[in-house]
């Protein structure tokens, strides 16, 4: 495969590079099972994306991984060694993965003539990803190099009271606003709860008001003054049913993002091209003042191993020995990081 390589549906892809889909979500929202579901439907397409992990504290992931933030920083230890709970745990094994993820960014380039798609699982917590310094960096790293499309996770099933689906598409506008970039809200578990009622609801204000009348409670009040404001997010919105149990809905998500994917060319790009011009300045700026430069940076041991997809469909490391060289460079640059954990391990 390569640059004139073409989607499951016969469209030529824009600009051959693969989109990178960003899966976030409250947890339990079922983003896991779905990256499960989406990467199985594409290896039997024959087009295997390429999947990162970036939730250190799962315990077992049901599908291959390309990228595993856990094979490069440990959650229970960075627990221990720094003194956090959970929710810190995780954040802080975040901010430590985002340090290195230029690494990250080389290898994605590498592969990027190959796959269509690149995957990414989000922490089951949405808000350590959404809105830390480390999702920032990860998010802006992705979108001012790839089309980059966030997917939104819903439990369809608990979002059918009117206030807590108003809450939680909120709390989606709000990190539209935030990523600035194309976004999908998927719709998850329509084999529980048919998703027919959240379409209506954003496509029709008055039965969204009918269904608020219903409740008289103090967050209907508020949710009608800021189902108001909402309005014009559902306006843009694309809205997709999906059972990552079933697999129902795959080709509509996947159509939506590949419509996604050019509203990411025409509209979003231009702004991340802006942003990442603005990066390189500011980082010829630093390098005048002797900070390290990007070069000695990148130099530093790796910390990203790759693991080959073994299991569900083809396995892309024997395609080629270019790609066999890269791997074991990976491997090796894997195992000097360990080694350098090890040789700076705190004492206590
Ligand atoms: N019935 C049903 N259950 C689902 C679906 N997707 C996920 N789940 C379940 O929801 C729970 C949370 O899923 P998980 O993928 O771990 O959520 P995450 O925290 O967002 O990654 C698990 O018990 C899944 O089996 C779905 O489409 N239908
Ligand atoms: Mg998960």
């Amino acid at each position: 495969m390569g640059e004139s390589s073409t989607a499951s549906d016969g469209e030529p892809i824009q600009h051959g590079q693969p989109t990178v889909l960003i899966v976030l979500g409250m947890a339990g929202s079922g983003k896991t099972t779905l990256v499960q579901r989406l990467t199985a439907h594409l290896h039997s397409k024959q087009l295997p994306p390429y999947v990162i992990n970036l939730d250190p504290a799962v315990s077992e992931l049901p599908f291959p991984v390309n990228i595993d933030i856990q094979d490069t920083v440990n959650y229970k230890e960075v627990m221990k060694q720094y003194g956090l709970g959970p929710n810190g745990g995780i954040m802080t094994s975040l901010n430590l993965f985002a340090t290195k993820f230029d690494q990250v960014m080389n290898l994605l380039q590498k592969r990027s003539a190959e796959v269509k798609n690149i995957v990414i699982d989000t922490p089951g917590q949405i808000e350590v990803f959404t809105w830390s310094a480390s999702g920032a960096i990860i998010t802006e790293s992705l979108a001012s190099t790839f089309p980059t499309v966030v997917i939104y996770v819903m439990d369809t099933a608990r979002s059918t009271n009117p206030v807590t689906f108003m809450s939680n598409m909120l709390y989606a506008c709000s990190i539209l606003y935030k990523t600035k970039l194309p976004f999908i809200v998927v719709m998850n578990k329509t084999d529980i709860v048919d998703h027919s009622f959240a379409v209506e609801w954003t496509t029709d204000f008055t039965a969204f008001q009918d269904a608020l009348n219903a409740d008289t409670s103090y967050m209907s009040n508020l949710s009608r003054s800021m189902s108001l404001v909402l309005d014009e997010f559902y306006n843009t919105l694309k809205l997709v049913g999906f059972s990552a149990v079933t697999g129902a809905g795959t080709d509509d998500l996947l159509k939506a993002v590949e419509e996604a994917h050019e509203e990411y060319v025409k509209e979003y790009k231009p702004e991340y091209d802006k942003l990442r011009e603005r990066r390189i300045k500011e980082m010829k700026k630093k390098e005048q003042g002797k900070l390290p430069t990007n070069a000695e940076l990148v130099a530093e041991p790796g910390i990203v191993v790759t693991r080959g997809i073994d299991g569900a469909g083809e396995d892309t490391s024997d395609s080629s020995d270019a790609d066999a060289d890269n791997e074991d460079a990976e491997e090796d640059s894997f195992m000097r990081f360990l080694d350098a954990k090890k040789a700076s391990a705190p004492k206590t």
